[in-house]
């Protein structure tokens, strides 16, 4: 899929990096451009894959002051970065922004700006913060959910809360696995290595990687699928389809040496079902725990799914089973899937991706949502 992403703020923009990040396993590349835009220049200059004129600083006193001239000419810079790319160069625009911070405050202004030369749909993929960040920002952050919900032709929501949880206990395990590997000579008690990675940057990896897949899906493949997902029927399934949400869980296979053995397994009854059985699980797992934000999913309206890997490993059982499964407890009737078969050798992991879109609520953001109305009210 070609894709214009516009990064708004640290957690916009650094998605957005990671989401242009080129992969080991992606020759076909699609037509991917990133525009940053932030009131850090630490963060700008951190970012490693989008282009130095491709970023925008945007002083956080002049966001907040929109009479004063230097917002205009910033607004009017990142504007003619936007007219530069031909018309028809895009399938869509992905904006990504943190909710609840201040770059956030752009989207009106840049989506009338999109809308003004383009005719590409526009999508926002938005983070909800968590709750230690206050309930200021959280209050904030509802505000401009709602606000933004109205202007773009969907919105895909990843729940910091949910995320950061998964990504601080990623960094845990990762911790202890080290610490026990390490022979007892060479642990030195009270200098255990200073954890250099910030959970924030495993959760935009988690983010980064599905919106990945769904780019690449549709792509020309040396390998050919048995049902083609392309970029019209996802963006059918998420155009003007209010909040999304996207599953996805992925299992490594057996490494190369093994694959003899595993060739000859897959051959026999029971090798079979545990393969169905193998997609089956991972698309339990992408619904009820790897999603981007919990959700009542018997209220969307349409659902994708897309399952990846080894053409050997993509059970047709297995894949009917979660068709019907989907079919049948979606609110809609609009179900599309397909399968995207990579060589072993790029891939060795099967995954199952699965969106809902057309969702009234999630469940984190009607949370909130309660909370805060309650509190109104008793005021
Ligand atoms: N997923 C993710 N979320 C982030 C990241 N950094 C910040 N956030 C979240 O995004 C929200 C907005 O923060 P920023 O993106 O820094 O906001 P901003 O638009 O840069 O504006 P400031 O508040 O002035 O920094 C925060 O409340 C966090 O919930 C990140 O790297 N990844
Ligand atoms: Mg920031």
């Amino acid at each position: 899929m070609r894709l214009l992403i516009l990064g708004l703020g640290t957690a916009g923009s650094k998605i957005a990096d990671d989401i242009i990040r080129p992969s080991d396993s992606s020759s076909r590349c699609s037509d991917l451009h990133a525009i940053a835009v932030d009131n850090d220049p630490n963060v700008l200059e951190h970012l490693h894959h989008i282009d130095e004129e491709a970023k925008f600083y945007f002083p956080k006193d002049d966001i907040e002051a929109p009479e004063l001239l230097t917002t205009r000419f910033t607004i009017d810079e990142v504007k003619n970065k936007l007219k530069g790319f031909d018309v028809g160069t895009h399938d869509a625009v992905l904006i990504c922004a943190g909710l609840g911070g201040g770059l956030v405050d752009l989207v009106p202004h840049l989506v009338s700006i999109i809308r003004e030369s383009m005719f590409e749909p526009v999508f926002a993929l938005v983070t909800i913060p968590a709750e230690e960040e206050g309930e200021r920002r959280l209050i904030q952050a509802m505000k401009n959910l709602y606000s933004i919900r109205a202007l773009v032709d969907g919105v895909i929501i990843f729940d910091n809360q949910l995320w950061l949880d998964k990504a601080r206990g990623e960094l845990q395990e990762t911790a202890i696995k080290k610490e026990t590997s390490k022979p007892d000579l060479f642990r030195l008690p009270g200098t255990a290595e200073k954890q250099s990675m910030d959970p924030y940057d495993i959760v935009n990896r988690h983010i980064a990687r599905r919106i990945r897949i769904l780019i690449n899906a549709g792509e020309i493949q040396r390998q050919a699928p048995q049902t083609v997902l392309d970029s019209r029927e996802i963006l059918n399934t998420i155009m003007g389809m209010s909040f999304i949400t996207i599953g996805f869980a992925e299992e490594k296979l057996p490494d190369s040496g093994k694959i003899n053995i595993l060739r000859q397994k897959n051959e026999t009854r029971v090798g079979r079902q545990e393969r169905a059985a193998r997609i089956v699980k991972l698309a339990e797992r992408a619904v009820f725990r790897e999603i981007s934000a919990y959700c009542d999913f018997s209220q969307a309206k349409k659902a994708l799914i897309l399952l990846s890997g080894p053409e050997d490993e993509l059970s047709m059982k297995g894949y009917m089973a979660v068709r019907k499964w989907i079919d049948e407890s979606i609110d809609g009737f609009e179900m599309r899937s397909g399968d995207n078969p990579v060589s072993a050798r790029i891939m060795n992991s099967v995954s199952v991706l699965i969106i809902f879109s057309g969702l009234p609520t999630v469940t984190r953001v009607q949370d909130l949502y309660e909370r805060f109305e309650h509190k109104k009210n008793n005021e």
